[in-house]
């Protein structure tokens, strides 16, 4: 109680006055008792301003000749640092120290709680200007309480109420575990449970918010109540940064009574691991509840001065005491209720003083053992009623005073007024000043949709239409097989197969139809057939083209490997027994399976999901369009659209594959010749004689290519013999060389003999050419 020690001094002095003088200027002195939290380190310091304010009107009151006539109020007080400990040592201090205290003054819950309960031993009224704990409104225990400071109760109504306005059905509390929380928090829940709001989870703490901060994110808490003193609620917000429980998904109500920039200071002293930036971001948008302690219409008061005279005056004793450079001492928005108490307790005096006259009596006679003038006393302070500056105070049967509540919020770091609600009537005036980050009003839980999974519709009209152009595409190639039936191409092409081909492909792409008639288009009773007929589609279309498609490839598999004319040759009959094996095995495995176990619609419920963006579709978009393969449907599956869209475009893109790489070339080869000549009429498909005589040119082929081989090694032979004989005769030419002259040579190699030129396939080189003699005859025609 360091801070207090001047106080005490102070005190001692008035007592030593009193006792001594026992009047003062010749009137006598009524004395009352005042505890004021000051100086303390936790918990609510609100004497800092409003013991100035009981001063002024202390003074205001003494000064008024029509009150309280031949005596002078006098205020003895001393600083409980808001500690119930010290606060009943300074009530024990007041009350057993002369002169006798008429009245107690007191603020702070949980001081009054103690002093409260204590002071009808000493019958003694107590009327608080400063706590807020719903507790105190309870007559059997506290009989002779009495309060200028509204309950906090009072915030209730109006919290249920904005709660209302918004929709806001969910809610969680966190408080700091004291009384003054405790019993609102009890008083809230049962007013939320008459509305119908659920209280999602409660937490408490009794120092450390940490935990309780990360309950609430545990819990999906986005609306929420906290409880607390300014000291707790700047740990609870730097808290609130750390676990990013703030901004446009979350909405804090905390109580309206701190001041203005309880965010910002004292962070350092306080240790908290938040600097002013991260307070200031985590308490943007938070909304208060206050009740009015000033009051809001420019009227004269009790006094004499409205509440702006008031305000002036107060600030001027704030800066007497030296709060000048400073933000706003704490209390300062109680600093009327302080005022009006000291009104209060000089209104309720005076009727006493009256009343006691009636009787012969004098309020000089009260002790704390006299009940009655204790009873005069409580009832006229039960009466009082009176203008002040805090608004007009009057008193409930509970001793609770009824005020009016104001709603503000936190925008753009200063406090903006958004409302009033007067519970007595349930009127709320509103102003529509909210501000919203993001610009939507916060919602109370994550919304569950349980939405029925579809295929999206500009997804499933997109695949059809790619489907039906390929269907139409493979009609088209059906009437082009059948108009060009006569062309050697198409013929030699087994047309039939072709033909087997598209019919399967069309199935197939009609299977995607069949693939994205979900819930949207089909009933649940209808679903059993949509899913047959989409397996057998499929299965058959897939059979077919690829069965016809397949024997095609056995047949020129046949042609290309075996050596015998009659092992290559396959009859037109055993392609179509291939394909129509292949359809009678699937048949066969789709009526079984439709018997047996048709399909059926099944509900799957899946994981809640985060609503998709755009991000999501592109994503997918990239993904089926960089062709995933068969086991990533598996993945899929859980996703309509992506699974839809896969299998769709793997069919799609396996049926434009087939028809293009079967057709394409045929179309081109046609279109580059159109006059080609019809080899055969009537049947598309070749004729045994014409298979026959395909089967005899192969055989010639092979022959002549017998001999050539053999003709080309008769020619290597002769073309050795003719180097050698030309190496003979240049080597007699050399010898007779000696002899003759070289005019004479020339003469004999351009003249003797005939130049002779060989003429073979691989032509020799040409040093062999210029060696060689010439022999000009043509092997192709005359040998071949
Ligand atoms: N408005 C301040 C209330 C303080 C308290 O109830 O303790």
């Amino acid at each position: 109680m360091e801070g207090g020690g001047v106080q005490v001094s102070t005190w001692r002095w008035v007592v030593w006055v009193t006792v001594m003088v026992g009047n003062a200027g010749g009137e006598l002195l009524l004395n009352i008792g005042g505890i004021f939290p000051i100086h303390g380190s936790d918990g609510w310091q609100g004497g800092q301003a409003c013991q100035p304010a009981a001063m002024l009107a202390m003074h205001d009151v003494n000064n008024r000749p029509d009150l309280l006539p031949g005596y002078k109020l006098n205020l003895a007080w001393n600083d409980s640092l808001c500690e119930p400990g010290l606060g009943a040592a300074v009530m024990y201090d007041l009350l057993y120290n002369p002169p006798t205290k008429l009245m107690l003054l007191g603020g702070c819950s949980t001081v009054c709680t103690t002093i409260g309960e204590a002071a009808k031993m000493w019958n003694l009224v107590v009327l608080s200007y400063g706590s807020s704990s719903p507790a105190l409104s309870d007559r059997q225990r506290f009989p002779t309480f009495f309060r200028t400071h509204p309950s906090a109760t009072v915030h209730n109504p109006t919290r249920i109420r904005v709660m209302q306005k918004y929709n806001w059905s969910r809610v969680a509390i966190i408080q700091q575990a004291e009384e003054v929380f405790i019993s609102t928090v009890e008083d809230l829940e049962v007013r939320c449970k008459d509305a119908g709001i659920e209280i999602v989870t409660r937490q408490s703490f009794l120092t450390d918010p940490t935990d309780a901060v990360r309950n609430l994110k545990r819990q999906d808490a986005r609306i929420i109540v906290g409880l607390f003193y300014v000291n707790a609620a700047r740990r609870v917000l730097c808290e609130i940064y750390k676990n990013t429980l703030y901004g446009k998904s979350y909405v804090w109500f905390f109580i309206g009574w701190y001041e203005d920039n309880w965010f910002e200071n004292p962070l350092q002293e306080e240790n908290l691991n938040c600097t002013r930036e991260e307070m200031r971001q985590a308490a943007e948008g938070h909304m208060t509840t206050e009740a009015l302690m000033w009051n809001k219409d420019n009227e004269k008061t009790i006094s004499g001065m409205t509440a702006g005279d008031f305000r002036l005056r107060l600030n001027q004793a704030l800066i007497e005491k030296g709060y000048e450079n400073q933000s706003n001492p704490v209390g300062y928005q109680e600093a009327p209720l302080a005022y009006d108490a000291i009104w209060s307790v000089a209104l309720a005096l005076n009727k006493t003083m009256e009343r006691l006259a009636a009787v012969n009596k004098s309020i000089e006679e009260f002790t704390y053992t006299n009940k009655e003038i204790a009873a005069e006393l409580y009832k006229a302070m039960n009466a009082t009623q009176f203008l002040g500056v805090s608004g007009r105070v009057a008193f409930s049967t509970d001793g609770d005073r009824i005020a009016w509540t104001q709603i503000e919020q936190m925008i753009d770091g200063r406090y903006h007024k958004l409302g009033y609600f007067d519970v007595q009537t349930d009127n709320l005036t509103w102003f529509n000043r909210e501000q919203w980050i993001g610009g939507k009003v916060p919602q109370d839980r994550t919304i569950v949709r349980r939405q029925l999974r579809t295929v999206s519709l500009g997804l499933f009209i997109s695949m059809c239409t790619i489907s039906s152009v390929g269907a139409v595409w493979a009609l088209l190639l059906l009437i082009f097989t059948f108009v060009h039936r006569q062309r050697r191409l198409i013929q030699l092409s087994h047309p039939a197969c072709n033909n087997i081909t598209l019919v399967g492909i069309m199935l197939c792409l009609g299977s995607i139809f069949l693939l994205g008639l979900d819930g949207q288009f089909v009933s649940q009773q209808q679903f059993p057939t949509v899913c047959g007929l989409r397996a057998w589609c499929l299965s058959l279309g897939f059979t077919l083209a690829y069965g016809a498609m397949f024997s095609k490839i056995w047949r020129v598999h046949r042609l290309t490997t075996k050596t015998k004319i009659e092992n290559k040759r396959v009859e037109p009959w055993k392609l179509y027994v291939m394909v129509g094996s292949f359809v009678v095995v699937d048949v066969i495995v789709l009526s079984v399976w439709q018997a047996v176990d048709p399909l059926q619609r099944t509900l799957e419920v899946f994981p809640l999901e985060k609503p998709k963006d755009a991000v999501g579709m592109s994503i997918y978009n990239v993904v089926v369009l960089c062709l995933i393969t068969a086991p990533v449907t598996l993945v899929i599956s859980t996703q309509q659209d992506a699974s839809f869209a896969f299998v769709s475009l793997a069919i799609i893109f396996c049926c434009f594959l087939s028809m293009a790489l079967v057709f394409v070339p045929k179309i081109v080869e046609i279109v580059r010749h159109p006059g080609e000549r019809v080899e055969s009429s009537g049947e598309t498909a070749p004729s045994k004689e014409e298979e026959e005589r395909y089967q005899k040119l192969l055989h010639e082929n092979e022959d002549m290519q017998r001999l050539i081989a053999e003709k080309e090694e008769k020619i290597r032979l002769l073309k050795l013999k003719l180097q050698e004989r030309a190496a003979v005769r240049s080597r007699e030419q050399a010898s007779e060389n000696h002899v003759i002259d070289p005019s004479h040579h020339t003469r004999l190699r351009q003249g003797g003999r005939p130049a002779v030129r060989i003429v073979t396939p691989d032509a020799s080189s040409a040093a062999d050419d210029a060696m060689v003699p010439r022999i000009n005859f043509d092997i192709s025609e005359s040998y071949l």
